[in-house]
């Protein structure tokens, strides 16, 4: 272990760590610890760890590179936040992402021409592409990512699809780091933070908020469109129209004679209030054993999984969504989603439906475009989910309301495009669109909620699993709840 104090000295004022402190805090890390302290001049196969505070892992690679030091590839860079993390358990504490500098990807702008081109250390790179990189709920940026997801939103709203790409991939990539942006140098070397992306996150981090983002929330535009897509079966069409004709508010509009509803929004409107409310994991799950009962009451052996955002481990959502498939023959599959829906309207708990047959063609193409939709059989639901499903506590003698309306969307999958099915519906969308556009753009492949094609070789490449489907496109596998991209 060797502790290099002349990193970062310059900027002890504003680390609340003083320099008697941090000099205090390695002399008894090194006496709790000295059979794994070693200090050295040359960093020999000994050193382990570097611990550096206010740097980047590209600038402690650079002092090495400066001084002619090769290191192991075993070492490892540290935040002094694992040194002091360590002193107050009294032990060397496990390393995780967020103790680990980060190392920018672009070696080429090393001063000197003799350095080598690629790091001595195997330190992680950001990749570009959130399917190569771990994104789980634990989202320590949440100030920046909240920020640039109401960007991109707003962006959306007018159509403006570069800056809406701007805008969720700085608010992706951010998500996916194990620490958090506290100053502009943790910044370097994280790519798809562009000069604009940047300067919102110098604002946030000297006033706390943004200007851009404050005003974005005062406008009258970002304001109606929040509301008014908020409605089941409202979208960027029927919102620029209701917004041109003056309307404001939903209750004008519900009221207004002379709008004409689509049987969609007509049903958005009536369960407004239950729609709006996310829907909770317990919800979900109880809408999972009633999808489950009523598809394996037609078809056995079916696989129902539950998929969308829950999948990811998310403990809310807007909808909870479901991916079917069996074995079986094709006749079957496709009167399956038909004989449930006949059986949930029998019972009384099917309030809104919308089937939508399946335009699948076996061998055609993977589509091009990273955003399309699928041409599987799907049905739109909005199901009465009974209190009591959810808490068998809740006595079926309860005043009012005992149900609460829920959006339920079913996919029905060929046997063979289970795999396929599932990555598709998983998410995120982000988490989605960038690994078609990696597929397309790294391996000459093209992916979809169906297939995988390989374009040099013109085939297409079978899968069991979402595993198989990352081999073939040489990615390491990301596990549903790290594509919270
Ligand atoms: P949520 O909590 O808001 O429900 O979040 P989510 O579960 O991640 O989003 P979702 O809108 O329910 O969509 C689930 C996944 O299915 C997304 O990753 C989306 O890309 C994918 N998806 C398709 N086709 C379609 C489609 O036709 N409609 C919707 N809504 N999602 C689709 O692959
Ligand atoms: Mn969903």
């Amino acid at each position: 272990m060797t502790i290099h104090e002349n990193w970062g000295n310059q900027r002890y004022h504003q680390s609340g760590f003083s320099h008697t402190h941090k000099k205090m805090a390695a002399y008894f890390f090194m006496k709790t610890f000295s059979n794994c302290v070693k200090r050295q001049e040359k960093l020999g196969d000994s050193v382990t760890h570097i611990v550096a505070e206010n740097n980047s892992g590209s600038e402690v690679l650079e002092w090495l590179q400066v001084q002619n030091i090769r290191a192991s590839s075993q070492l490892e860079l540290l935040d002094v936040s694992w040194l002091i993390e360590s002193m107050g358990a009294g032990k060397p504490m496990e390393i995780t992402g967020k103790h680990q500098l980060v190392v920018r990807t672009d070696y080429s702008a090393t001063p000197n021409p003799g350095f080598q081109k690629t790091p001595p250390l195997a330190v992680k790179k950001i990749s570009q592409y959130a399917c190569q990189r771990k994104t789980t709920l634990n989202n320590q940026n949440h100030i920046f990512t909240d920020a640039f997801e109401i960007l991109a939103e707003n962006s959306e709203f007018k159509e403006n699809e570069v800056s809406y790409v701007t805008f969720m991939r700085a608010a992706s990539v951010l998500k996916s780091l194990p620490f958090t942006i506290i100053s502009m140098k943790d910044t370097e070397g994280i790519p798809c933070l562009g000069d604009k992306v940047k300067c919102i996150i110098e604002e946030i981090i000297e006033d706390g908020e943004s200007s851009e983002v404050k005003a974005v929330l005062n406008d009258e535009r970002y304001q109606s469109f929040k509301l008014f897509t908020s409605v089941f079966g409202v979208g960027l069409k029927t919102s620029e129209k209701w917004f041109r004709m003056g309307f404001r508010s939903l209750s004008k509009i519900m009221s207004d004679k002379t709008l004409k509803f689509t049987k969609m929004q007509k049903a958005g409107f009536l369960y407004y209030e239950d729609l709006v409310s996310c829907v909770t994991r317990a919800e979900a799950e109880a809408v999972g054993v009633l999808v489950k009962e009523a598809v394996w009451a037609f078809l056995p052996d079916a696989f129902v999984t539950m998929t969308g955002g829950f999948r990811r481990g998310k403990k809310i959502g807007h909808d909870v969504d479901f991916l079917i498939t069996s074995p079986g023959s094709a006749e079957d599959e496709e009167q399956l989603l038909p004989k449930v829906i006949n059986l949930w309207e029998k019972k009384g708990l099917l309030l809104y439906y919308d089937l939508v047959e399946s335009t699948f063609e076996k061998f055609k193409l993977p589509s091009r475009q990273v955003d399309t939709l699928d041409h599987f059989q799907k049905c739109f639901l909005i199901l009465k989910l009974h209190h009591q499903r959810v808490d068998s506590s809740k006595s079926n003698q309860q005043e009012g309301k005992t149900w609460k309306a829920i959006r339920v969307d079913l996919v029905m999958c060929p046997y063979e495009n289970r795999a396929f099915a599932l990555l598709g519906w998983t998410g995120s969308r982000q988490f989605e669109r960038d690994i078609r556009r990696y597929a397309t753009h790294e391996r000459k492949m093209m992916l979809d909620n169906h297939a995988l094609y390989d374009k040099t070789k013109r085939v297409f490449l079978k899968a069991e699993s979402e595993e198989e489907i990352f081999a073939h496109l040489g990615l390491d596998y990301i596990e549903p709840w790290e594509r919270n991209a």
